[in-house]
């Protein structure tokens, strides 16, 4: 059987990640430009502030995309690049920046998928209170506004927020990610609650404002856990582990899913929050829960799910890891998609999928990374095993199209299809982006050589 026809295949990136130009043409600052800059946030406290320089290099950069033969770019909008104080002000060469960029890639032959927020926040927002302010989820809405009214024309493919689970649970729970700040339950939810508010009328506004009709979700991430063997309570276990919030509270899928899919939280929630729980409005659930098109999901490994794992990283001694230290774990992308479609009924999107390996240009000019191209073929195996089954696959996206700035790792990690030079900006295609080519061309049949 394997993938349909119109399988979704490319690669994606994020504003903060690649762009860099952070203080140019009018650009206002979000918590990553001010929060990397302080000592003992990110390592060797590198910032984006110039990144892949792909503000500049876009023209290049999405040549290099047509090359490695990618059908959809998924990217997202810094939102302080259009709007520099979050709200209000429309800074006119931010938009036109974002319709150049659009405009190259369909001259490429390349679908365009807009995330409307991945993570750096507008710092002038952050300083009214940011998602602790009840206002919060209407700014988003103004902001939304403002890129369906610029981009609907072109854009049919948009995700409201990526990974609420990080941006709460890494950015005021686990405080390892802007702003780094550590926030008490109470708070936590409440935050939470006007994010999903945001997103509801995220995409109220795009149904009813998007000049062509646009195709909708959120791209959450959570959990994943992979059955042992094949009995039934084994499975079962590892669905509810999936499904469950005290395997991960905010970073979990059912804190922030079933608001969204199902118009309720979880009911473990009133247990594990107690008092500090909100008794949210029949409105609001109704506002939360947009009918949307399809689950977007970013999946990279399964949780620890053997007692002999005893690292943080859910590796045992030897494990193949990424450089991340991440477990390759491709059972995953079989699991996953089928918790996840069991639970919410739509069709599943892999937004985001990659490995970050140990790469350099070689002394004959190549990136060699065969285990990015051994890694992927796996993960895809896996993925269309699930499709086989009859679960609704829509497409895979390889995170990333190119090495860039990986949060409060810096630039240490690289994850992309193109080699980035840091120093000088020169790109090279990897290996495994010139099969990807291949992989892409096969429809994924590729992946079982
Ligand atoms: C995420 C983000 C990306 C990361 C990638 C690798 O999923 O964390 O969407 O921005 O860079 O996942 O960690």
């Amino acid at each position: 059987m394997g993938f349909s026809k119109d399988f979704i295949w490319g690669g994606a990136s994020a504003a903060y990640q690649v762009e860099g130009a952070y203080n140019e043409d009018g650009k206002g600052m979000n918590i990553w430009d001010v929060y990397s800059r302080v000592p003992g946030h990110v390592k060797y406290t590198e910032t984006g502030d110039v990144a892949c320089d792909h503000y500049h290099r876009y023209k290049e950069d999405i040549a290099l995309f047509k090359e490695i033969g990618l059908k959809y770019y998924r990217f997202s909008i810094s939102w302080t690049r259009v709007m520099p104080d979050g709200i209000g002000k429309i800074n006119e060469k931010g938009i036109q920046f974002y319709s150049n960029l659009i405009d190259e890639l369909l001259k490429a032959g390349i679908e365009p998928m807009v995330t409307i927020h991945h993570w750096d926040y507008p710092y002038e927002l952050y300083k009214k209170g940011g998602w602790m302010n009840d206002e919060s989820p209407k700014w988003f809405e103004e902001y939304t506004k403002v890129l369906v009214d610029a981009f609907s024309d072109r854009v049919k493919y948009w995700i409201t927020i990526n990974e609420p689970q990080c941006i709460i649970g890494c950015g005021y729970w686990g405080g390892h990610h802007a702003p780094f700040q550590k926030y008490s339950n109470r708070e936590l939810i409440l935050m939470s609650h006007n994010l999903l508010l945001a997103h509801g009328r995220a995409v109220k506004c795009l149904r009813e404002h998007a000049k062509i009709n646009p195709i909708v979700s959120f791209a959450p991430t959570g959990p994943s856990f992979v059955p042992e063997d094949n009995k039934p309570e084994t499975i079962e276990e590892a669905r509810r582990k999936t499904m469950n919030m005290s395997h991960g509270l905010y970073f979990s899928n059912t804190w922030w899913s079933d608001p969204v899919y199902l118009g309720k939280y979880p009911d473990e929630a009133y247990e594990i929050f107690g008092e500090d729980m909100i008794t949210p409005s029949k409105e609001d659930m109704e506002l939360i829960s947009q009918p949307l098109d399809y689950y977007a999901t970013n999946i990279y490994y399964s949780e620890k799910s053997r007692p002999q794992y005893t690292y943080e990283t859910n590796a045992y001694q030897g494990a193949p890891r990424t450089t991340m230290n991440w477990r390759v774990t491709e059972e995953v992308m079989y699991w996953s998609p089928k918790f996840l479609y069991e639970r919410y009924g739509l069709p599943i999107l892999i937004s985001e999928n990659g490995i970050a390996s140990m790469d350099w240009v070689d002394r004959h000019g190549k990136v060699c990374d065969p285990n990015r191209e051994d890694y992927i073929a796996r993960y895809v195996s896996h993925l269309m095993k699930a499709a086989d089954e009859g679960i609704p696959i829509m497409g895979y996206l390889y995170w990333s199209v190119m090495d860039n700035y990986e949060w409060s790792e810096g630039y240490d990690k690289r994850f992309g299809l193109i080699y980035v030079d840091y120093l000088t900006q020169k790109r090279t295609i990897k290996e495994s982006g010139y099969w990807y080519k291949k992989l892409i061309e096969s429809n994924g049949e590729l992946a079982y050589e």
